[in-house]
């Protein structure tokens, strides 16, 4: 078996029977680099059997809208070619995942089922619901975090510095170079085609924010992008990361979120481009694991991880304490989701989210705490950073999302600063404070 056994959860075995091995594929939508697929692929050859893929496409899910089932069901299209070019059949299905993936199982008389692990409630609510109804061997397997989710802890990390040396001891043995997946030997049919256009306007879903068309959706895409961020970007990262003017991210978070590329390729590629500074590197190897993970960590440990009881104890006390302090400017939802704020520099932010789909890593701080500062109370300021971010991101609906959220506003994984209104002991950030730190009138002036 060519995967790591950490990697593998066995959730339940079954005796064994004779049909494919089904990988239902949701999180880590990518046909290389991808354990889970490895895994499926390992348990097929092993019965000499056929292996199959299956997408279960589900309307609404966490207030995505036309702008990510977009980018989405473009990216599914080219896995569906490469899938084909393995001779391995990837069908779409669409519909409620706790109808359409038993049936498809019932269908093709499956063997075995591999799932992607996922952190998130309604991803464990879909998974726990299929396998009532079916009986098959089920295994999860982590594809998207370098060191496993349950190898790196068994618990909720309080921060960054407490997760960091537990993954960095076992980096170099999950680090591991990807087996290529095999021409499969044991399939006979291709899987239903389908056509993303045509399947979007066949959806109930919100279509009043456009796509994206500064990035090209896809595993080929994301690639590309990885290699001209390394080639062209990386070693600026550390000095420019937290510049909203500079093009220095990377732009990996569509395709890490909808798992198009496997972080584990990124770090690999990072680590051994000795051309960048160590320290250029380091800083970006620490946010692509470290803080990445600490959010698949934070998720998965903490059932609460959207909401104000998510919230660390000394957080929770400090905000309860202000609950009630003067807020000088009071916005409805309308008026932020509109950027109609009398901070200029919050509304530039708003507006690179809404054109753009992707807001800037150092504004995504800025642009949450002051939606703390201006809501009534703490669960609704969550409550509209949950819904604008994953309304209008390109990366939402992912555990980064959560956590970034609940860093800005709930002190999580950060720690208590000076006591002020409002933020109680939570850390404050200001006009001026980035003012110091970016030319704030030149991103006002792009985004406005
Ligand atoms: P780069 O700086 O190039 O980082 C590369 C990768 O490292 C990212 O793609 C991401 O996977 C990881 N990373 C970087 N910064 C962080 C971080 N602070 N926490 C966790 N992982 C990180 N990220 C999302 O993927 N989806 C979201 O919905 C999201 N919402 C956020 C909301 C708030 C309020 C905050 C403070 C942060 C949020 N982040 C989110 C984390 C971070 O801002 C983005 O991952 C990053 O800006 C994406 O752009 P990039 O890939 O070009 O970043
Ligand atoms: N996963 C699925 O299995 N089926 C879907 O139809 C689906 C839609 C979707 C839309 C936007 C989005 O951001 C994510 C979506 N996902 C879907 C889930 C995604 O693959 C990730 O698993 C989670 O969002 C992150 O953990």
């Amino acid at each position: 078996m060519r995967v790591h056994p950490e990697r593998i959860q066995v959730v339940r075995s079954a005796p064994g029977r004779s049909g494919p091995v089904v990988y239902w594929m949701s999180r880590d939508q990518r046909i290389h680099d991808n354990w889970a697929l490895v895994h499926a692929q390992d348990l097929a050859l092993q019965t000499s059997g056929p292996l199959r893929i299956v997408f279960c496409l589900v309307e609404g899910f966490l207030e995505a809208g036309l702008r990510q089932y977009d980018f989405m069901l473009q990216g599914l299209k080219e896995c569906r070619r490469q899938a084909e070019a393995l001779n391995i059949p990837l069908d779409l299905v669409q519909g409620k995942t706790v109808k359409t993936i038993p049936a498809y199982l019932e269908k093709h008389k499956a063997s075995f089922l591999v799932m992607d692990f996922d952190p998130l409630r309604i991803k464990k609510q879909w998974q726990q619901q299929v396998m009532k109804q079916s009986g098959l061997p089920v295994h999860v397997v982590d594809s998207h975090n370098i060191v496993p989710c349950w190898t790196a802890s068994s618990r909720q990390e309080y921060a960054a510095r407490t997760i960091r040396p537990r993954i960095h001891k076992k980096m170099d043995e999950f680090l591991e170079k990807y087996p290529a997946l095999e021409s499969h030997p044991f399939n006979s049919d291709h899987g239903s085609d389908f056509d993303p256009d045509t399947l979007l306007k066949s959806m109930k879903i919100d279509r009043s924010i456009h796509t994206v068309n500064w990035l090209k959706p896809g595993p080929s895409a994301g690639l590309e992008i990885l290699k001209s961020f390394i080639d062209k970007k990386l070693h600026a990262y550390k000095e420019k990361k937290n510049d909203p003017n500079r093009n220095t991210l990377s732009n990996l978070s569509p395709y890490l979120h909808f798992g198009n590329i496997s972080a584990q390729t990124v770090a690999a590629r990072v680590k051994k481009h000795r051309d960048a500074p160590m320290e250029a590197r380091e800083t970006f190897l620490e946010e692509l694991i470290v803080r990445r993970e600490l959010s698949d960590n934070y998720c998965h440990y903490n059932g609460d991880y959207d909401s104000f009881q998510g919230l660390p104890a000394w957080a929770q006390k400090t905000l309860d304490k202000h609950r009630h302090d003067h807020r000088d400017y009071l916005y409805g939802l309308k008026e932020l989701e509109q950027a109609q704020t009398h901070d200029l520099l919050w509304n530039a932010a708003q507006n690179e989210m809404i054109r753009s789909g992707k807001m800037h890593g150092y504004m995504r701080m800025y642009w949450a705490k002051k939606i703390l500062e201006w809501s009534e109370e703490p669960e609704q300021a969550i409550k509209r950073g949950i819904y604008l971010n994953d309304k209008y991101e390109l990366d939402g609906r992912d555990p980064n999302g959560y956590t970034g959220i609940m860093w800005s506003m709930g002190g999580l994984h950060d720690r208590p600063w000076k006591e002020r209104k409002i933020f109680g002991t939570v850390r404050y950030m200001s006009f001026n404070g980035c003012r110091r730190k970016f030319n704030v009138n030149e991103y006002i002036q792009k985004w406005t």
